[in-house]
């Protein structure tokens, strides 16, 4: 389903994209004659997203044969060591930012084809004629962003792990916010809803790019599936389209951006506009209920996201996620006065809750379990705390055993610590949740980040669920949480 009215608003709301050039550092790299089988590794100094140009100069005879090059862009230099053809996972190797080319005339200025998210890259001189060596000069990358840093007010701190935290959590943001807010600039490059809901969050803490938040509102508003459902991603181009992966959480996490939005903006116009998008998610999502009103679990992989745990049973979390949205939802119902329907969702509300302490709770174990095997997870019990079926105290011991269990299935993304941070606030665990931030994210800063990662186990740091951490991606929108956090929360 398209709505020409709300994608014609959203495209108005497109950004104009900001660019600098940046030269890498360190200056010695002209001084480097290449002959065939040499390489060079050029730093920019920090994580770029940006289109690469240089001047490719000779030395010795005139040129008599093309210059045959490899590049290879990398956001983590470790990625450099690996060999794309050995890649064998499940996401395609085209992602991979390496470029073969040949370049025929030489001295000349040759300019890269694509857009690439990088710090480092590896030029290797596949061939060339014996008869000259080439150098390179005047290497610059235009980098491109629609994060305005004049906008940015500097977080009052003397911690200075703080410090960082907020500096590479607002570099990651940065560089994902393009003319939508994308969920990596190197893979997938493009606005996924569950990324979105946490930019969002720290764009309102920083940038404080309203119009960027209510692009992405309305373009998944504008294009959803037949039966209305709200997609999970969006492509731009050549022309904006829903993707046709739609998953229970995404789709439901619409409403709670709309909430966030309007709660910063007051734009009651856009709640209007979008109301019937956010109803029509509910509906859905209720029809997944069984008769208990317990979410129906699914054996289709990626029905509902939660994280990438690829063990991970996602029904808990569903049912602590749809009292996250319904609770949204309530305050929207109120805010465009839809009586009927406020009354309706609150006792949807309660039913939904009591059945999750009901049928999705272990008494003997105290701890909320998962699909038919019962499986005990982080998320189950973070999504029920935030989703409000458990509270005070209660969710703190809750918590607390779950820590105790061997067994518990664990989070791997940044995407799911965000949540349990926010549910350690939620509960009052403000300096547990610090600590957590802290030591998780300080982690990455301990690998070396310049931005923060798509996964981070810190007991594996190059795990991947895709099958190679070549195709990971190391600038990545749902990491952005330490400066949301520290900002809202701690620094207030
Ligand atoms: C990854 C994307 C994105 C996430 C989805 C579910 O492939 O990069 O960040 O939202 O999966």
């Amino acid at each position: 389903m398209r709505d020409e009215k709300l994608l014609k608003k959203a495209i108005s709301l497109m950004p104009k994209l900001i660019y600098k050039n940046v030269s890498p550092v360190g200056t010695d790299y002209q001084t480097k004659q290449l002959k065939k089988g040499d390489s060079i590794v050029l730093d920019f100094g920090d994580h770029q997203v940006g289109r690469l140009a240089f001047d490719l100069k000779a030395k010795g005879s005139h040129p008599d044969a093309p210059a045959y090059l490899r590049l290879h862009f990398a956001e983590r230099e470790i990625e450099l060591t690996e060999n794309p053809k050995e890649y064998n996972g499940w996401v395609c190797a085209s992602w991979i930012e390496e470029e073969y080319i040949h370049v025929d005339v030489i001295p000349s200025t040759v300019k890269l084809p694509r857009r690439y998210a990088f710090r480092y890259v590896k030029i290797e001189v596949l061939d060339i004629s014996d008869k000259y060596k080439i150098y390179f000069d005047n290497v610059v990358c235009t980098s491109e962003s629609s994060a305005d840093d004049t906008k940015l007010v500097a977080l009052n701190t003397t911690n200075e792990l703080h410090k960082s935290l907020d500096k590479v959590a607002i570099k990651t943001l940065h560089d994902c916010m393009q003319l939508v807010f994308e969920d990596g600039p190197k893979r997938d490059r493009r606005l996924w809803i569950g990324d979105l809901r946490m930019q969002a969050l720290a764009n309102y803490e920083t940038y404080r790019n309203y119009e960027l938040v209510k692009e992405g509102l309305y373009l998944f508003g504008a294009l959803t599936n037949d039966e209305g459902r709200v997609g999970a991603c969006i492509f731009l181009e050549p022309e904006p389209e829903v993707d046709d992966t739609f998953m229970f959480d995404y789709s439901l996490f619409f409403i709670n951006i709309l909430l966030d939005y309007y709660r910063k903006t007051a734009d009651l116009q856009a709640v209007k506009d979008l109301w019937h998008v956010c109803k029509r998610q509910i509906e859905l999502a209720m029809n997944n209920l069984d008769d208990n009103y317990v979410v129906a679990d699914s054996d289709k992989l990626g029905w509902c996201f939660v994280d990438w745990n690829l063990g991970l049973n996602k029904q808990g979390s569903a049912q602590g996620i749809l009292l996250y949205a319904l609770e949204a939802a309530i305050e929207l119902a109120q805010i465009v006065e839809d009586v009927l329907v406020e009354e309706e969702y609150a006792q949807y509300y309660l039913q939904i809750k009591t059945s999750a302490n009901k049928f999705l709770f272990d008494s003997e174990k105290g701890v909320y379990i998962s699909g038919s095997d019962r499986q005990i997870s982080f998320a189950s019990q973070v999504w029920m705390i935030l989703g409000g079926a458990i509270e005070g105290n209660k969710a703190v011991k809750l918590l607390e055993r779950t820590k105790a269990m061997d067994d518990a299935a664990m989070m791997v993304t940044p995407y799911m610590y965000h949540n349990y941070i926010e549910a350690l606030i939620m509960i009052g665990e403000k300096d547990l949740a610090l600590k957590e931030m802290e030591s998780y994210w300080g982690g990455m800063l301990d690998e070396g980040a310049d931005t923060f990662w798509e996964l981070y186990n810190p007991k594996n740091p190059n795990e991947s669920p895709y099958g190679g951490t070549i195709v990971n991606s190391y600038c990545h929108a749902w990491s952005c949480g330490p400066t949301y956090f520290l900002r809202k929360y701690f620094y207030n």
